[in-house]
């Protein structure tokens, strides 16, 4: 079954060749059903889901991994590192890490039909992180329906200390530079986030609504990198600095 080779991937470190090349017929319904799959696997051997994390929602993303649509994967408590954190790069693959707005909700979004007003009422506080990503799939080669099989990459994540009220907060206008070893690599403002993440936000409550899903009060919304990731080498040190959101920083081991 596709999703135990990409969990056994994953825990061997070992990746594999895309799932679409093997088999072309395998669509976003079975990619989507894959996820599925591998969550209850994941929450099987006692991981609890924590929150959603969107993919492929900035043109930078799109670029880089030459996918154009955005699409939602899971997040569970063992993806969660604490606050400084040294990333434990000798367990993962090909680690890369992206700066991400990240949102807490206060309440249940239930799709379909949710629109981004409607999706930011739910939300009680709005954060930087970083994404650390790590593809199952050699060369970090992948068609869309690849990668929503392998949870959009999802490997590890870190949230900043400074939470925000989102009311009156302009996200399309919140600034990121990311730093690599003390230099600025990138930057982009929350616009590249879908014109505002508020819109990813309702794209993952629309999803995860044919899914048979809702957000649930406490989860935690990675709303997809801002940036093009940058490959998270041995000893590194990455910070993302926002306008208003704090700094987050990671060290690679
Ligand atoms: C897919 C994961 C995408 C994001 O923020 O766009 C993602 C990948 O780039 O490997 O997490
Ligand atoms: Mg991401």
């Amino acid at each position: 079954m596709v999703a135990d080779l990409l969990l056994t991937a994953e825990s061997s470190r070992t990746p594999v060749g895309s799932v679409t090349g093997r088999w072309p017929d395998f669509d976003l319904a079975a990619a989507y059903r894959t996820q599925d799959v591998g969550m209850k696997r994941r929450t099987a051997r006692g991981e609890r889901v924590v929150g959603v994390k969107l993919g492929l929602t900035s043109p930078a993303k799109q670029r880089q991994m030459q996918v154009d649509t955005p699409s939602v994967a899971w997040l569970t408590d063992a993806m969660e590192l604490p606050p400084a954190t040294v990333v434990p790069r000798s367990r993962l693959i090909h680690p890369r890490a992206e700066p991400e707005i990240v949102f807490v909700l206060g309440e249940e979004l239930a799709g379909p039909g949710v629109t981004a007003a409607r999706a930011m009422h739910a939300v009680s506080a709005v954060l930087g992180g970083i994404e650390i990503i790590d593809s199952r799939y050699s060369g970090f080669r992948f068609t869309l329906p690849d990668v929503i099989a392998d949870n959009n990459s999802s490997s590890r994540y870190v949230t900043g200390s400074v939470q925000v009220n989102p009311d009156g907060f302009d996200l399309a206008l919140e600034g990121c530079l990311l730093e690599v070893d003390g230099q600025v690599v990138d930057s982009a403002t929350g616009a590249a986030v879908l014109g505002n993440p508020a819109h990813a936000l309702a794209f993952a409550a629309n999803q995860l609504a044919e899914r048979g899903h809702a957000l649930q009060p406490g989860w935690v919304v990675l709303t997809g990198g801002l940036t093009e990731a940058v490959p998270l080498a041995p000893g590194s040190h990455i910070a993302a600095h926002f306008s208003h959101l704090g700094s987050v920083v990671i060290k690679a081991d």
